[in-house]
């Protein structure tokens, strides 16, 4: 098959991103997700206050890209910091964590920061992350330049993680997938949910999207990845699913068709994860065997993604995959 002419028109809806970073399918390559071929693009120790940065989001900036990173400092502690990059591979990091201006005192002490989501609506570019008020919960800001970070009351009590907005309101509502959990390190909930907003500052309407899947790849919890990406036939989304083995977590990506106009409604499920750790960054790290996607790049001309993911802890690294090929996956292998 003609790969080229096999994508001239596409299922992604989306601006076209000419400059996306793209590799070519390998030749035998029979995933429908080919991981880049210098992987980690971000390495450990990428600056000196950092350790680890992954878990991270990425956009589009001007002619080059910036994004929002989770570095993990020697200390352990995670805090997020700007990058910057001419063509999303090659990047560098301010040293000084993002400071967010705070509506409230009650929320400006951020003494931990990680795991960062980035979606543009209008004009305005919301970050969402999981942070310290009493136990993990979701913080969120805004900001039209990447300067002055903007900080929004937390959605969610705690516990929370993983809070991924959909890219545009639905009707005159905000929407927010999220993954209230268990307290403590105890891993008793770990299922996606949807809930609502007209303002931005009170959530409701919380309504269950899918729970954990019987097969062991996603039996112990799940959480929504990257902003999903907006297609003709539903939001696809990318999320994490985690197994239990006796020798500790496992972290694989999956991936589900939500409904456009209400995505608390599946369309479709796949029965299998579209990536598990396979490549010796993604099995050997500061915490072996995860591989964790926050954030899509997506050329609207010939529906390319690029998949950022974190990798065991330690590592930044990128995927490619075509959104057709995904949705064509997810449809046939539907649970
Ligand atoms: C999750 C989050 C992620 C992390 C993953 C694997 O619970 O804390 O930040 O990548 O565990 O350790």
């Amino acid at each position: 098959m003609n790969k080229k002419s096999s994508h001239n028109t596409t299922a992604l809806v989306g601006e076209p991103l000419p400059n996306i970073p793209w590799e070519d399918k390998p030749e035998g390559c029979k995933g429908i997700i080919w991981r880049h071929s210098t992987n980690p693009i971000v390495d450990i120790n990428p600056f000196p206050n950092a350790r680890g940065v992954y878990n991270s989001c990425v956009v589009p900036w001007e002619d080059h890209f910036i994004g929002v990173f989770r570095a993990d400092w020697h200390c352990m502690t995670p805090y997020l910091h700007m990058g910057s990059s001419p063509d999303g591979i090659e990047w560098t990091f301010d040293e000084e964590p993002i400071r967010f201006i705070s509506p409230d005192p009650a929320l400006e002490e951020i003494n931990f920061a990680y795991d960062p989501r980035i979606c543009k609506i209008d004009d305005r570019y919301y970050i969402t992350w999981c942070y310290n008020f009493n136990g993990p919960t979701i913080g969120a800001a805004w900001t039209t330049d990447f300067k002055s970070f903007h900080q929004l009351e937390n959605p969610f009590l705690p516990y929370n993680r993983n809070g991924v907005l959909i890219p545009r309101k639905i009707g005159d509502k905000y929407l927010m997938l999220s993954r209230p959990m268990g307290m403590g390190m105890a891993v008793n909930y770990g299922d996606i949910f949807c809930s609502e907003s007209r303002d931005l500052t009170y959530w409701g309407r919380h309504r269950v999207v899918f729970t954990r899947g019987p097969k062991k790849w996603e039996r112990v919890k799940i959480g929504p990845g990257p902003t999903p990406i907006e297609t003709s036939e539903g939001w696809l989304l990318l999320y994490h699913g985690v197994a239990d083995t006796c020798a500790g977590f496992i972290y694989s990506v999956g991936v589900a068709l939500l409904d456009l106009e209400d995505p608390s409604r599946v369309l479709y499920r796949c029965r299998f994860p579209i990536m598990t750790p396979e490549a010796s960054y993604e099995t050997g790290g500061s915490v072996d065997n995860v591989v964790f996607p926050t954030s899509v790049l997506a050329d609207g001309a010939t529906g390319r993604i690029a998949i950022y993911y974190g990798a065991t802890d330690t590592y930044t690294a990128l995927a490619y995959a075509y959104v057709d090929e995904i949705l064509e996956y997810v449809k046939s292998n539907h649970t």
